[in-house]
């Protein structure tokens, strides 16, 4: 009898050795890589697929997952893998060389990723040895099943059988062994961090601040819902006790500061509202807290600016970069380097132990996360991560207001109604709000006290709604004179304009 091509069971058999070999080689490469603490492959694939994406498909996930976004592509990744990992084992059968080799290609390619990754603390040693363990079982694994694999489904002696039942649960023992490691030592905090009082606190929140208005913004934003924009696919975590900032460049005097050698310096407290410049128009990437931290000024002072430099650059852990215009740093508006929020440590998602806060700048060019350095230089001299996919150099939030209440397609009834909802000029400071129905005549809002020129606005208006649908628009004027255009902008390349509108129907 001469065989043509393996019968369908073996085929099936052969998939399912790829995804078990795979899969199992996955998980004791993300066990070893929690054990020897560097970033795991899973992780590091999907970093660097974060990375590569284009801009454009980029700004679509963002908009249409939004935060979900980095599990949509966490998901993205494993469904490639399973597909790619099923098909190797089906050619397999026929092919064993081509599924090995096959294999040891994806398991190089995550090694790749994994040395490649900005966040990998670890050592060279411990990458390897995550690399090999991935390597061992997955190409191991799958070569073992494949010469166990009974010659004929259903036909096979008992022998061959056992041979490929003790085969595919010592595969799958492996895989569950690394699971279970990552999942038992995967919880890390961030703790250990002690804040000392700041030695000049923010002044109490203005009486009159805000209105009581159910679904208008609070004032502070709550640290939980803080929105969080980063590129990290696994939030980096610090350990405060050995964090070192460094301040290189044009300077005369290079500082490395401690956390405890920041922490014993005087802090300052302030209110101020972050921005994203991916706010689309009516939006919410954009958060008021009270930060804790120590003024930029005052350490680029001690470090000694020298003549010609205009920018720093500042880096993350996570191998963010940003860059800062040097006068915005050094100017009134005082920005921070801040070390805690709304009364407590930063979170880690909000860039524990050490984030820059600066009023007035998007927070791509301002706000970076997980920070370790800040390089005095010239813009002439360098790009940064959003400034290499398009955004502009230089990104001062634009003046803008939205609507929180009525939201959109609301059913009213006739009457009185209130709308509201909150304004921003970081550093200039919001002047008037002016809302109309229907394109009717602009009408001025009522403010609320305000807090700072570096934190939005509430204002509110009482509207006489007649049955219908009716369109309502708002927009607001700052302290320069300035008012919000009508004309709308994308987000990309420096921030989004036009007035914030919303459609309701009053019965
Ligand atoms: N390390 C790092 N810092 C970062 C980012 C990032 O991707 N990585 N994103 C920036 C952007 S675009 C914004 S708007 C703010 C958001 O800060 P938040 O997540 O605390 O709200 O962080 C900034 N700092
Ligand atoms: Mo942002």
């Amino acid at each position: 009898m001469t065989t043509t091509s393996p019968s369908r069971g073996r085929r099936a058999a052969g998939a399912a050795s790829g995804l078990l070999a795979g899969g199992a080689g996955v998980l004791a490469g993300e066990g070893l890589a929690q054990v020897l603490d560097v970033t795991g492959p899973v992780v590091a694939v999907g970093n660097r697929a974060v990375d590569l994406t284009p801009r454009p498909l980029k700004e679509w996930a963002i908009s249409t997952f939004g935060q979900a976004d980095k599990a949509v592509l966490l998901g993205g990744v494993l469904v490639t893998l399973v597909v790619l990992l099923l098909a190797l084992g089906w050619v397999g059968v026929r092919r064993r060389l081509v599924a090995l080799v096959g294999v040891a290609l994806l398991v190089s390619l995550a090694g790749a990723a994994m040395v490649l990754d900005p966040a990998q603390g670890g050592g060279a040693l411990a990458v390897a040895a995550s690399v090999a363990g991935m390597l061992l079982v997955g190409v191991g694994g799958l070569a073992w099943l494949l010469s166990a694999l009974p010659a004929r489904a259903g036909q096979g002696s008992g022998l061959d059988r056992r041979r490929f039942l003790v085969a595919t649960s010592s595969v799958a023992a492996l895989g569950a062994a690394g699971g279970a490691t990552r999942t038992l030592a995967g919880e890390t905090g961030t703790g250990g961090v002690d804040l000392p009082a700041p030695a000049l606190a923010a002044d109490p929140v203005p009486d009159g601040v805000t209105f009581d208005v159910d679904g208008l913004t609070p004032h502070v934003t709550p640290t939980p819902d803080f929105y969080r924009v980063d590129t990290a696919l696994q939030v980096p975590t610090v350990d405060a006790g050995s964090h070192v900032l460094r301040i290189t460049g044009m300077v005369d005097r290079p500082l490395e500061l401690s956390l405890a050698d920041l922490l014993a310096r005087d802090l300052v407290e302030r209110r101020i509202t972050l921005t994203c410049v991916s706010n689309e128009v009516g939006g919410d990437l954009l958060g008021t807290a009270t930060w804790l931290g120590i003024p930029v000024r005052e350490l680029l002072a001690e470090a000694g600016v020298q003549d010609g430099a205009d920018a720093v650059r500042s880096v993350s852990v996570d191998g963010y970069t940003a860059g800062t215009p040097l006068e915005v740093l050094t100017d009134e508006r005082e920005a921070l380097l801040a070390v805690g929020m709304n009364g407590g440590p930063l979170p880690a998602e909000h860039g524990h132990p050490l984030r820059m806060v600066t009023p007035g700048l998007y927070g791509y060019v301002s706000a970076t996360k997980w920070l370790t350095e800040l390089e005095v230089t010239r813009f002439a001299d360098f790009t940064a991560y959003w400034t290499d996919r398009g955004y502009a150099a230089k990104a001062p939030i634009k003046l803008s207001s939205r609507i929180d209440v009525p939201g959109s397609f609301a059913q009213l009834e006739a009457g009185d109604v209130t709308v509201a909802g909150v304004a921003w000029a970081q550093t200039v400071g919001i002047e008037r709000v002016q809302v109309r129905a229907d394109e009717g005549e602009w009408q001025d809002a009522e403010l609320g006290v305000e807090d700072s020129d570096q934190t939005w606005r509430a204002w509110r208006w009482t509207w006489s709604a007649e049955p219908g649908s009716h369109r309502l628009e708002v927009r607001a004027t700052d302290r320069a004179g300035q008012t919000q255009t009508s004309r709308r902008e994308p987000i990309a390349p420096d921030g989004s304009t036009g007035w914030h509108n919303v459609t309701v129907s009053v019965s």
